[in-house]
Protein backbone atom coordinates (compact mmCIF):
# COMPACT_ATOMS: atom_id res chain seq x y z
CA UNK A 1 0.00 0.00 0.00
CA UNK A 2 1.41 3.29 -0.90
CA UNK A 3 2.86 5.63 2.34
CA UNK A 4 -0.25 8.26 1.50
CA UNK A 5 -3.02 5.67 1.94
CA UNK A 6 -1.10 4.04 5.50
CA UNK A 7 -0.87 7.41 6.89
CA UNK A 8 -4.46 8.34 6.28
CA UNK A 9 -5.60 4.57 7.96
CA UNK A 10 -2.90 5.66 10.68
CA UNK A 11 -4.29 9.17 11.13
CA UNK A 12 -8.33 7.70 11.25
CA UNK A 13 -7.74 5.19 13.48
CA UNK A 14 -6.16 8.04 16.14
CA UNK A 15 -8.73 10.52 15.13
CA UNK A 16 -11.62 7.57 16.12
CA UNK A 17 -9.52 6.49 19.52
CA UNK A 18 -8.61 2.94 18.01
CA UNK A 19 -5.35 2.53 19.89
CA UNK A 20 -1.94 1.96 17.70
CA UNK A 21 -0.31 -1.33 18.34
CA UNK A 22 3.33 -2.41 18.17
CA UNK A 23 2.88 -5.11 14.46
CA UNK A 24 0.36 -2.13 12.97
CA UNK A 25 2.28 0.13 10.73
CA UNK A 26 3.47 3.81 12.19
CA UNK A 27 5.31 6.66 11.04
CA UNK A 28 8.74 6.22 11.45
CA UNK A 29 8.67 10.08 12.94
CA UNK A 30 5.75 8.35 15.52
CA UNK A 31 7.67 5.52 16.13
CA UNK A 32 10.54 7.71 17.66
CA UNK A 33 8.88 10.40 19.70
CA UNK A 34 6.94 7.61 21.69
CA UNK A 35 10.59 5.74 21.66
CA UNK A 36 12.14 9.07 22.84
CA UNK A 37 9.18 10.13 25.57
CA UNK A 38 8.49 6.14 27.27
CA UNK A 39 12.36 5.51 27.37
CA UNK A 40 12.65 9.39 28.98
CA UNK A 41 9.81 8.25 31.35
CA UNK A 42 11.56 5.02 31.82
CA UNK A 43 15.27 6.38 32.46
CA UNK A 44 12.87 9.35 35.29
CA UNK A 45 11.31 6.14 37.12
CA UNK A 46 14.95 4.63 37.51
CA UNK A 47 16.76 7.47 38.59
CA UNK A 48 13.84 8.70 40.61
CA UNK A 49 14.50 6.17 43.01
CA UNK A 50 17.94 7.87 43.84
CA UNK A 51 16.70 10.99 45.81
CA UNK A 52 13.89 8.54 48.36
CA UNK A 53 16.28 5.82 48.40
CA UNK A 54 18.79 8.11 50.51
CA UNK A 55 16.27 8.09 53.24
CA UNK A 56 15.73 4.68 53.46
CA UNK A 57 17.77 3.80 55.94
CA UNK A 58 17.37 7.16 57.66
CA UNK A 59 13.25 7.17 57.80
CA UNK A 60 11.71 8.28 61.29
CA UNK A 61 10.14 4.78 62.13
CA UNK A 62 9.93 0.90 61.07
CA UNK A 63 6.77 2.11 59.60
CA UNK A 64 8.14 5.09 57.91
CA UNK A 65 10.96 3.07 56.25
CA UNK A 66 8.55 0.41 55.15
CA UNK A 67 6.23 2.98 53.12
CA UNK A 68 9.21 4.27 51.60
CA UNK A 69 10.73 1.18 50.79
CA UNK A 70 7.80 -0.04 49.14
CA UNK A 71 7.34 3.44 47.37
CA UNK A 72 10.54 3.29 46.43
CA UNK A 73 10.08 -0.46 44.97
CA UNK A 74 7.02 0.69 43.01
CA UNK A 75 9.13 3.37 41.17
CA UNK A 76 11.64 0.44 39.68
CA UNK A 77 8.46 -1.98 38.24
CA UNK A 78 6.96 1.60 36.69
CA UNK A 79 10.69 2.14 35.13
CA UNK A 80 10.03 -1.76 34.02
CA UNK A 81 6.75 -1.47 32.78
CA UNK A 82 7.59 1.22 30.61
CA UNK A 83 10.95 -0.32 29.43
CA UNK A 84 8.87 -3.30 28.32
CA UNK A 85 6.58 -0.69 26.18
CA UNK A 86 9.47 1.03 24.59
CA UNK A 87 11.18 -2.60 23.82
CA UNK A 88 7.80 -2.95 21.67
CA UNK A 89 9.26 -0.28 19.41
CA UNK A 90 11.87 -1.87 18.28
CA UNK A 91 14.76 -0.59 20.53
CA UNK A 92 16.66 -3.25 23.07
CA UNK A 93 16.99 -2.44 26.80
CA UNK A 94 20.87 -2.27 26.32
CA UNK A 95 20.49 0.53 23.95
CA UNK A 96 18.25 2.63 26.00
CA UNK A 97 20.14 2.16 29.17
CA UNK A 98 23.55 2.98 27.12
CA UNK A 99 21.57 6.35 25.87
CA UNK A 100 20.82 6.70 29.46
CA UNK A 101 24.26 6.87 30.55
CA UNK A 102 26.34 8.33 27.67
CA UNK A 103 23.77 11.09 28.71
CA UNK A 104 22.00 10.85 24.93
CA UNK A 105 18.67 10.25 26.57
CA UNK A 106 17.02 12.45 29.15
CA UNK A 107 15.11 12.00 32.33
CA UNK A 108 13.29 14.61 34.46
CA UNK A 109 15.35 17.22 35.52
CA UNK A 110 13.07 17.04 39.02
CA UNK A 111 15.31 14.20 40.34
CA UNK A 112 18.78 16.23 39.82
CA UNK A 113 17.64 18.16 43.33
CA UNK A 114 19.29 16.81 46.51
CA UNK A 115 17.09 15.31 49.30
CA UNK A 116 18.43 17.33 52.28
CA UNK A 117 16.02 16.30 55.19
CA UNK A 118 13.12 14.13 55.96
CA UNK A 119 10.50 16.39 54.80
CA UNK A 120 12.02 15.84 51.43
CA UNK A 121 10.26 12.81 51.04
CA UNK A 122 6.87 14.75 51.70
CA UNK A 123 7.41 16.82 49.08
CA UNK A 124 8.20 14.67 46.79
CA UNK A 125 5.20 12.55 47.45
CA UNK A 126 2.92 15.61 47.29
CA UNK A 127 4.41 17.51 44.47
CA UNK A 128 6.69 15.27 42.61
CA UNK A 129 4.81 12.63 42.39
CA UNK A 130 1.04 15.52 42.24
CA UNK A 131 3.10 16.39 39.27
CA UNK A 132 3.74 13.61 37.48
CA UNK A 133 0.09 12.20 38.02
CA UNK A 134 -1.53 15.34 36.82
CA UNK A 135 0.49 14.75 33.65
CA UNK A 136 0.24 11.26 33.79
CA UNK A 137 -3.34 10.77 33.85
CA UNK A 138 -4.05 11.71 30.31
CA UNK A 139 -1.38 9.43 29.35
CA UNK A 140 -3.81 6.00 30.17
CA UNK A 141 -5.14 7.47 27.35
CA UNK A 142 -2.12 8.12 25.09
CA UNK A 143 -2.52 6.82 21.55
CA UNK A 144 0.12 3.78 21.62
CA UNK A 145 -1.77 1.06 23.36
CA UNK A 146 1.16 -0.25 25.29
CA UNK A 147 1.89 2.75 26.69
CA UNK A 148 -1.49 3.33 27.99
CA UNK A 149 -2.02 0.16 29.14
CA UNK A 150 1.67 0.74 31.38
CA UNK A 151 -0.11 3.99 32.16
CA UNK A 152 -3.42 2.70 34.22
CA UNK A 153 -1.13 0.57 37.14
CA UNK A 154 1.31 3.27 37.22
CA UNK A 155 -1.15 6.15 37.81
CA UNK A 156 -2.99 3.89 40.48
CA UNK A 157 0.49 3.56 42.46
CA UNK A 158 1.57 7.19 42.31
CA UNK A 159 -2.19 8.38 43.57
CA UNK A 160 -0.94 6.50 46.28
CA UNK A 161 2.60 8.08 46.65
CA UNK A 162 0.89 11.54 46.29
CA UNK A 163 -0.87 10.85 49.70
CA UNK A 164 1.67 9.33 51.45
CA UNK A 165 3.57 12.27 51.14
CA UNK A 166 0.77 14.73 51.74
CA UNK A 167 0.54 12.84 55.14
CA UNK A 168 4.14 13.22 56.01
CA UNK A 169 3.97 16.95 55.54
CA UNK A 170 0.46 16.70 57.60
CA UNK A 171 2.46 14.92 60.80
CA UNK A 172 5.55 17.65 60.12
CA UNK A 173 3.15 21.08 59.91
CA UNK A 174 1.44 20.06 63.39
CA UNK A 175 4.86 18.90 65.48
CA UNK A 176 7.16 20.84 67.08
CA UNK A 177 8.49 24.39 65.55
CA UNK A 178 11.33 22.61 64.21
CA UNK A 179 9.24 20.23 62.55
CA UNK A 180 7.09 22.91 61.03
CA UNK A 181 10.47 24.80 59.64
CA UNK A 182 11.32 21.43 57.90
CA UNK A 183 8.13 21.06 56.27
CA UNK A 184 8.27 25.14 54.79
CA UNK A 185 11.81 24.69 53.92
CA UNK A 186 11.10 21.44 51.71
CA UNK A 187 8.00 23.05 50.33
CA UNK A 188 9.78 26.04 49.06
CA UNK A 189 13.03 24.18 47.45
CA UNK A 190 10.51 21.75 45.86
CA UNK A 191 8.02 23.85 44.57
CA UNK A 192 9.89 25.43 41.47
CA UNK A 193 11.45 22.39 40.03
CA UNK A 194 8.32 20.82 40.45
CA UNK A 195 6.36 23.10 37.96
CA UNK A 196 9.76 22.46 35.72
CA UNK A 197 8.48 18.78 35.69
CA UNK A 198 5.82 19.78 33.09
CA UNK A 199 8.15 21.09 30.28
CA UNK A 200 8.60 24.38 28.48
CA UNK A 201 5.70 26.48 28.16
CA UNK A 202 3.94 25.68 25.01
CA UNK A 203 5.91 28.31 22.54
CA UNK A 204 8.71 26.36 23.27
CA UNK A 205 8.04 23.29 23.25
CA UNK A 206 9.25 21.34 20.10
CA UNK A 207 7.50 18.40 20.33
CA UNK A 208 3.67 19.25 20.95
CA UNK A 209 2.42 20.02 17.92
CA UNK A 210 2.98 16.21 16.62
CA UNK A 211 2.13 14.48 19.98
CA UNK A 212 -0.77 16.38 20.37
CA UNK A 213 -2.13 15.72 16.23
CA UNK A 214 -1.32 12.05 17.13
CA UNK A 215 -2.50 12.35 20.88
CA UNK A 216 0.25 11.08 22.45
CA UNK A 217 -0.47 14.24 24.52
CA UNK A 218 -3.97 15.63 25.13
CA UNK A 219 -2.58 18.30 27.31
CA UNK A 220 -0.41 21.05 26.75
CA UNK A 221 2.81 21.79 29.14
CA UNK A 222 1.12 24.37 30.15
CA UNK A 223 -2.49 23.72 30.71
CA UNK A 224 -1.58 20.80 32.85
CA UNK A 225 1.08 23.24 34.71
CA UNK A 226 -2.17 25.29 35.36
CA UNK A 227 -4.14 22.70 36.70
CA UNK A 228 -1.16 21.38 39.05
CA UNK A 229 -0.92 25.31 40.54
CA UNK A 230 -4.69 25.33 41.11
CA UNK A 231 -4.93 22.27 42.89
CA UNK A 232 -1.95 22.27 44.76
CA UNK A 233 -2.73 26.48 45.43
CA UNK A 234 -5.48 24.89 47.94
CA UNK A 235 -3.91 21.92 48.99
CA UNK A 236 -1.12 24.09 50.78
CA UNK A 237 -3.99 25.95 53.03
CA UNK A 238 -4.46 22.68 54.90
CA UNK A 239 -0.80 22.14 56.16
CA UNK A 240 -0.97 25.64 56.95
CA UNK A 241 2.07 26.58 54.92
CA UNK A 242 2.71 28.83 51.95
CA UNK A 243 4.11 28.68 48.73
CA UNK A 244 6.95 30.42 47.40
CA UNK A 245 5.26 33.01 45.07
CA UNK A 246 4.87 36.29 45.64
CA UNK A 247 2.53 36.64 42.15
CA UNK A 248 0.75 33.59 43.21
CA UNK A 249 -2.88 34.73 43.60
CA UNK A 250 -6.30 33.70 42.59
CA UNK A 251 -8.02 35.42 39.41
CA UNK A 252 -11.53 35.37 39.55
CA UNK A 253 -11.97 36.39 36.09
CA UNK A 254 -10.11 33.31 34.52
CA UNK A 255 -11.03 31.28 37.53
CA UNK A 256 -7.29 29.86 37.91
CA UNK A 257 -4.41 31.25 39.93
CA UNK A 258 -2.12 33.46 38.62
CA UNK A 259 1.43 32.77 39.22
CA UNK A 260 5.33 34.17 39.08
CA UNK A 261 7.90 32.95 35.93
CA UNK A 262 9.74 30.23 36.32
CA UNK A 263 13.51 30.78 36.24
CA UNK A 264 13.89 28.92 32.80
CA UNK A 265 17.52 29.14 32.48
CA UNK A 266 17.66 27.46 35.45
CA UNK A 267 15.38 24.71 34.17
CA UNK A 268 17.87 24.77 30.59
CA UNK A 269 20.93 24.21 32.58
CA UNK A 270 19.24 21.77 35.17
CA UNK A 271 17.74 19.60 31.49
CA UNK A 272 21.35 19.95 29.72
CA UNK A 273 23.58 18.15 32.57
CA UNK A 274 24.41 21.15 35.16
CA UNK A 275 21.94 21.01 37.59
CA UNK A 276 22.67 20.55 41.67
CA UNK A 277 22.95 16.30 41.17
CA UNK A 278 22.78 15.62 37.96
CA UNK A 279 26.72 14.08 37.67
CA UNK A 280 25.76 12.20 41.04
CA UNK A 281 22.83 10.69 39.72
CA UNK A 282 24.32 9.44 36.47
CA UNK A 283 27.51 8.44 38.24
CA UNK A 284 25.19 6.19 41.04
CA UNK A 285 23.26 4.53 37.58
CA UNK A 286 26.39 3.55 36.25
CA UNK A 287 27.74 1.97 38.92
CA UNK A 288 24.45 0.03 39.86
CA UNK A 289 24.35 -0.78 36.51
CA UNK A 290 28.30 -2.62 36.20
CA UNK A 291 27.54 -4.02 39.84
CA UNK A 292 24.19 -5.29 38.53
CA UNK A 293 26.02 -6.92 35.61
CA UNK A 294 26.65 -10.45 37.29
CA UNK A 295 22.97 -10.73 38.00
CA UNK A 296 21.91 -9.96 34.83
CA UNK A 297 24.04 -13.02 33.44
CA UNK A 298 23.23 -15.32 36.14
CA UNK A 299 19.43 -14.89 35.66
CA UNK A 300 19.90 -15.63 31.93
CA UNK A 301 21.86 -18.27 32.16
CA UNK A 302 19.04 -19.80 34.45
CA UNK A 303 16.26 -18.98 32.08
CA UNK A 304 17.95 -20.56 28.87
CA UNK A 305 18.33 -23.75 31.50
CA UNK A 306 15.11 -23.64 32.12
CA UNK A 307 13.97 -23.16 28.24
CA UNK A 308 16.33 -25.98 27.55
CA UNK A 309 14.77 -28.30 29.86
CA UNK A 310 11.29 -27.41 29.18
CA UNK A 311 12.22 -28.36 25.28
CA UNK A 312 14.30 -31.46 26.06
CA UNK A 313 11.12 -32.72 28.43
N1 LIG B 1 13.09 17.39 32.34
O1 LIG B 1 8.78 19.54 23.41
P1 LIG B 1 8.74 19.33 24.89
C1 LIG B 1 7.87 10.68 37.93
C2 LIG B 1 12.67 18.12 27.29
S1 LIG B 1 8.01 10.47 36.28
C3 LIG B 1 13.94 17.02 31.37
O2 LIG B 1 7.66 20.01 25.64
P2 LIG B 1 7.55 16.74 25.34
C4 LIG B 1 7.50 9.49 38.77
C5 LIG B 1 11.90 17.22 26.36
O3 LIG B 1 12.25 15.85 26.56
C6 LIG B 1 8.46 12.08 35.67
N2 LIG B 1 13.70 17.27 30.07
O4 LIG B 1 8.76 17.75 25.18
C7 LIG B 1 8.29 9.50 40.02
C8 LIG B 1 12.34 17.75 25.01
O5 LIG B 1 13.63 17.27 24.66
P3 LIG B 1 13.85 16.10 23.53
C9 LIG B 1 8.68 12.00 34.24
C10 LIG B 1 12.53 17.86 29.76
O6 LIG B 1 8.11 15.37 25.36
C11 LIG B 1 7.91 10.29 41.09
C12 LIG B 1 12.51 19.23 25.26
O7 LIG B 1 12.68 19.39 26.67
N3 LIG B 1 7.43 12.01 33.55
O8 LIG B 1 8.06 11.74 38.35
C13 LIG B 1 11.60 18.25 30.73
O9 LIG B 1 6.47 17.03 24.35
C14 LIG B 1 8.66 10.30 42.28
C15 LIG B 1 11.34 20.06 24.77
O10 LIG B 1 10.14 19.75 25.52
C16 LIG B 1 7.35 11.72 32.25
O11 LIG B 1 8.36 11.43 31.62
C17 LIG B 1 11.90 17.98 32.07
N4 LIG B 1 11.09 18.34 33.07
O12 LIG B 1 6.94 17.10 26.78
C18 LIG B 1 9.41 8.70 40.14
C19 LIG B 1 5.98 11.73 31.65
N5 LIG B 1 10.53 18.82 30.11
O13 LIG B 1 13.25 14.86 24.13
C20 LIG B 1 10.15 8.69 41.32
C21 LIG B 1 6.00 11.48 30.18
C22 LIG B 1 10.82 18.81 28.81
O14 LIG B 1 13.10 16.55 22.31
C23 LIG B 1 9.76 9.50 42.39
N6 LIG B 1 6.57 12.58 29.45
N7 LIG B 1 12.01 18.25 28.58
O15 LIG B 1 15.32 16.00 23.38
C24 LIG B 1 5.88 13.66 29.05
O16 LIG B 1 4.70 13.80 29.31
C25 LIG B 1 6.59 14.67 28.20
O17 LIG B 1 7.76 14.08 27.68
C26 LIG B 1 6.97 16.00 28.93
C27 LIG B 1 7.71 16.91 27.95
C28 LIG B 1 5.70 16.72 29.38
C29 LIG B 1 7.87 15.72 30.13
Amino acid sequence: METQNLEKIFQDKIDHETKIEPRDWMPDAYRKTNLRQISQHAHSEIVGMLPEGNWISRAPSLKRKAILLAKVQDEAGHGLYLYAAAETLGQSREQMIEDLHSGRAKYSSIFNYPTLTWADMGAIGWLVDGAAIMNQVMLTRTSYGPYARAMVRICKEESFHQRQGFEILLVLSKGSDAQKAMCQDAIIRWWWPALMMFGPRDTESTNSDMSMKWKIKRKSNDELRQQFVDMIAEQVKLLNMTLPDEKLCWNENKKHYDFGEINWDEFWQVVKGNGPCNKERLAARKKAWEEGRWVREAASAYAAKQKQKQQAA
